[in-house]
């Protein structure tokens, strides 16, 4: 679950368009699964990459708060990045409060199903290196949403990871 949190929904600094779409479909899906781990942009206030984008997700803000719908109590483990001055931190495998490979390795997991924000950015970033790190993985895509600063952006993300190997999925596939 990427960056499920108040800046990227409508109301917030750097809302996807529809962002607060994906959270019923989250909610559903949470159900079908045993391990559930949560992705959190985490931004000190002064950061190179607030020259990018307008300021969100500082820590500890409001904004940087998952989407009060969430069904965020069955989140096991919450990875927060961006967390330094420097870097953008758009993949949860960038996570500096915990290792999210070595996470996943130490469960035994094999797949991953990303859902969250954004498809062209953290979502993107964090399949790509799921894929990258030997998982199965899978986007499913309508419980993901755009920033789409070109209309067209989500679409091409999606068609990046499946030249990655990233397999495409819907909801309805997964929901029992
Ligand atoms: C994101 C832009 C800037 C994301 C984070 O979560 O996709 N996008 N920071
Ligand atoms: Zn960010």
């Amino acid at each position: 679950m990427v960056d499920v949190q108040n800046d990227f929904c409508p109301g917030g600094s750097l809302a996807v368009p529809e962002g607060n779409k994906v959270v019923p479909v989250i909610n559903k899906l949470i159900e079908e699964f045993d391990i559930i781990v949560a992705s959190k942009d985490w931004h000190p206030s002064q950061t190179v990459h607030f020259q990018k984008w307008p300021v969100h997700c500082v820590q500890n803000s409001k904004g940087a708060e998952f989407h009060p719908q969430l069904q965020s109590a069955k989140i096991q483990q919450v990875f927060l990045k961006g967390t330094g001055n420097k870097d953008d931190g758009y993949s949860a495998y960038e996570a500096t409060n915990h290792n999210l490979q070595e996470y996943l390795k130490s469960k035994g997991v094999t797949e991953m199903y990303v859902t969250g924000l954004a498809t062209d950015y953290c979502v993107r970033a964090s399949a790509l290196d799921a894929a990258k790190s030997g998982l199965t993985t899978y986007v499913i895509t309508d419980a993901v949403a755009a920033v789409n600063i070109q209309p067209n952006d989500g679409e091409k993300a999606l068609d990046e990871m499946k030249r990655a190997g990233v397999k495409l999925i819907t909801s309805d596939k997964i929901i029992s």
